[in-house]
């Protein structure tokens, strides 16, 4: 058996989003997003799911953080609705969104939960999608007045920020893929969307720096880890590409203020390339406090020119999959957070990591298994990292309960606590409880 400890001061959490768990969308005055409308729209979402009722979290949220505290948790990533805050995106502040995260913070406060905000979870609000969406500037400057409402409202009392969760979906899942809202299948909007959230991003940062909020404020990108298929450069170039694609096509322009090269080359093959005006550049590059890590799987690929935009092939290399059909490779967690490093010593935390595994209740109970094993591999890398001197200051499971999966619905689970949709009961799981104890003991117990 080994054993890891961990800082004293690491931040152990879980993580949620807005639309996945609150519900009561048609409530207290909030706006459609554009997640209402994909969701509604036939084909796009399994089953039809959508956030009507999700978790219910929007009325539940004393039951949850209850659950909170039992775990232990140190802090809480949880995202806000901005249609909650601004309904419409660009108009009036809605009082009534603000008073349910004033409510929602303070009872973590009260629990000795750190509260650590993401702004921007995916659901614009669809009178800014009806404008172009991330496309118009008027949207960056509407994210702005956003992210300016909620720090003054909550500047003080929520300490750690972020504003984007992964770029990568927003720009390119979303608006290339097509798998996830709006629903484009477009490079070159992609693109576009892509710029028009660094820049939001750069603004939001400078109004943070420039209203003297008391906090820290970053950033939060979905890493993909790949490695090549084989030693031979053009693979290896080909696992550059994937790596870049979510990572330095977006914290390149954070931390240089440029968009790396040999991926402009690459979109402007497919005929695509950012839309930069004067003056952008530096306006995305502003010194950051931190930076989030979501980390779920890893590929490996190899080159070839038929292969899409990044002319390359993932390949099947028989690793266990999670339920949703991610293999389990931890050691890409370690892998990408070595790789973060060339972007400076800054603080990183895992603001996600964690599996599907869909096991139901039997007598009571969720005996989720292979969520422990995923978590105990993935954890034990985490510590590998710190151990390297990696400045690594939290982990955050996703996620704290059973939520809507997005396209998937509610049929895939990566909840710690288990969610009846129908009756709402929760149940925590087996990981739950292992979780717990790792907390408890601050340290990591392998059986190796
Ligand atoms: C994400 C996601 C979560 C997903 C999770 C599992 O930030 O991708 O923020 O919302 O539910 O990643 O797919």
């Amino acid at each position: 058996m080994t054993i890891f400890q961990f800082p004293s001061d690491f931040k152990w959490g879980t993580a949620t989003a807005s639309y996945q768990i609150e519900g009561a969308t048609k409530e207290d005055g909030r706006g459609i997003s554009i997640w209402d409308t994909f969701a509604k729209t036939p084909g796009k979402v399994f089953n039809g799911d959508n956030g009507d009722v999700a978790c219910d979290s929007y009325h539940r949220y004393e039951e949850d953080i209850a659950l909170m505290k039992e775990l232990g948790i140190k802090t809480y990533r949880f995202s806000v609705a901005w249609p909650r805050i601004i309904p419409d995106g660009d108009g009036e502040i809605n009082q009534k969104g603000l008073d349910f995260y004033h409510r929602f913070v303070d009872k973590l406060i009260e629990n000795d939960i750190e509260p650590f905000c993401t702004l921007y979870h995916w659901d614009l609000p669809q009178a800014l999608q009806d404008i172009g969406g991330w496309e118009n500037r008027r949207t960056v400057d509407a994210f702005v007045k956003y992210s300016e409402v909620m720090f003054r409202e909550f500047g003080g009392k929520i300490k750690y920020w972020l504003t984007f969760n992964e770029p990568w979906c927003i720009a390119f899942l979303s608006n290339f893929i097509g798998a996830h809202a709006p629903g484009n299948t477009d490079l070159q909007v992609s693109l576009n969307v892509g710029h028009g959230i660094l820049l939001a991003h750069g603004k939001s940062v400078q109004k943070f720096r420039e209203l003297g909020i008391d906090g820290k404020i970053g950033i939060a990108p979905n890493m993909e880890w790949s490695v090549p298929y084989s030693k031979n450069e053009a693979d290896q170039a080909a696992a550059d590409r994937n790596i870049a694609w979510f990572a330095d096509w977006f914290l390149d322009p954070v931390f240089k203020g440029t968009y790396p090269q040999f991926m402009l080359d690459c979109f402007e093959a497919a005929g695509a390339k950012p839309n930069i005006q004067p003056g952008d550049m530096e306006t995305i590059c502003q010194p950051i406090d931190h930076l989030g890590l979501n980390y779920y799987t890893m590929s490996v690929v190899r080159s070839n020119p038929g292969g899409g935009i990044l002319q390359l092939e993932p390949l099947d290399m028989g690793l266990v999959r999670t339920d949703i059909g991610w293999p389990v490779e931890s050691r890409g967690l370690y892998e990408a957070l070595h790789y973060l490093q060339k972007y400076g010593d800054i603080d990183i935390y895992i603001t996600e990591n964690g599996a599907c595994i869909n096991d139901g209740v039997e007598n009571g109970e969720v005996k989720d298994f292979r969520r422990i094993s995923y978590l105990q591999q993935h954890i034990a890398q985490v510590h590998r990292a710190i151990s390297d001197g990696i400045n690594l200051k939290g982990y955050m499971a996703w996620s704290m309960m059973d939520n809507y999966e997005w396209a998937e619905g509610y049929r895939m689970r990566f909840g710690l606590v288990h969610v009846d949709y129908r009756s709402l009961v929760r149940t925590p799981k087996e990981s739950f409880y292992w979780y717990q104890n790792v907390i408890r003991n601050n340290w990591l117990e392998t059986k190796d």
